[in-house]
């Protein structure tokens, strides 16, 4: 059954919103970055490679699919209800602070955010429940943000915090609370720091809507979706692995690495397979092989020589 798409004020607002294609082109073009001119002729053409085992026969999900079928619990535990509930919230302004084991702390605004370098990345995105979809992101290199910081020596893990606003998140009111918040994740320092992992403020060529985590959040496209932390306002530098919202509701079911595994299943459900959304129709109809890290192995797969999978899943 396809969700039904209603309109929402991201749809009226997205004109004027601080962030669009022409703003995206002038940032990259005045960074000069060495990706952004592929990904951008890459966008442009809708065909062509990379960044990222990104297959050019895979069609790009439909946009009011990718923003009516979400996971946010802050704003109900239902895939329609972050679409629907959460047009109170109000991501600007905003900042992220950066803290920890740094050798310098600092608040990042969304200005500041954006002078990191966005850029389009299409990457294949999937799900732990085993939906997948493939997505124009905008964004930048989380480690363009770390190396601002300057991690010391003893750090080894990053930390991820979601805001915790209930007098705009309907899904954090109320007597049951199906998480503890804040929302938490947690990368190594070297997946964070990977070509791969960005922070996005943007799809499919506009300002990210808020049901999938503006005005900034996490995308690792070789993890599970639940890594993908959503409206972050702090990251912090560790020593220690941090914990991680799923992880610590339900570590049998939600391991501290999450990279898409086809070998390992979910206690209750096979991986094997997947159904990727969108255009010709939902569940069932559009199934295909799981690829070990989500088809970027050969990027990420080095990540974790020596390491047994199965066990640290
Ligand atoms: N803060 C926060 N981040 C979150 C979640 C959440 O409930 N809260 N859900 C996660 C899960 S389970 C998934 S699959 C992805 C979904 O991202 P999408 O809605 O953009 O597809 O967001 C992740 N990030
Ligand atoms: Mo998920």
């Amino acid at each position: 059954m396809r969700p039904s798409h209603p309109i929402r004020g991201s749809e009226i607002t997205s004109e004027s919103a601080y962030l669009n294609r022409r703003d995206v082109l002038q940032l990259a073009a005045a960074g000069g970055m060495a990706l952004a001119a592929p990904s951008f002729a890459w966008a442009a053409t809708g065909l062509a490679a990379k960044p990222g085992g990104y297959d050019p026969k895979e069609e790009i999900t439909p946009e009011a699919d990718a923003t009516s079928y979400n996971n946010f619990y802050e704003f109900g535990t239902g895939k329609a209800d972050p679409a629907a509930k959460s047009g109170d919230f109000n991501p600007r302004p905003w900042s992220i602070k950066v803290d920890g084991l740094v050798g310098k702390p600092t608040e990042f605004d969304l200005d500041a955010l954006m002078a990191l370098g966005l850029e389009e990345r299409i990457y294949r995105m999937r799900c732990v429940e085993a939906w997948s979809m493939v997505i124009p992101w905008i964004g930048f290199p989380l480690s363009a943000l770390i190396d601002k910081v300057e991690p010391l020596g003893s750090a080894k893990y990053v930390a991820f915090e979601t805001i915790v606003r209930p007098e705009e998140m309907p899904g954090q009111r109320g007597i049951f609370q199906p998480l503890d918040w804040p929302y938490v994740e947690g990368l190594r320092l070297d997946e964070a720091r990977h070509k791969l992992t960005i922070l996005a403020m943007g799809m499919y060529g506009k300002t990210l809507p808020n049901q999938n985590g503006a005005p900034i959040r996490l995308v690792t496209p070789w993890k599970y979706g639940f890594k993908g932390i959503k409206s972050i306002v702090r990251i912090t530098l560790t020593e220690e692995q941090p914990a991680s919202t799923w992880n610590r509701l339900a570590p049998g079911e939600y391991g501290f690495y999450a990279n898409v595994n086809p070998a390992v299943n979910h206690p209750r459900w096979s991986q094997a397979m997947e159904n990727r959304i969108g255009g010709g129709g939902f569940f069932g109809s559009n199934e295909r092989p799981t690829l070990p890290f989500n088809g970027y192995g050969d990027e990420v797969a080095s990540l974790y020589a020596g390491m047994d999978l199965k066990a640290n899943f």
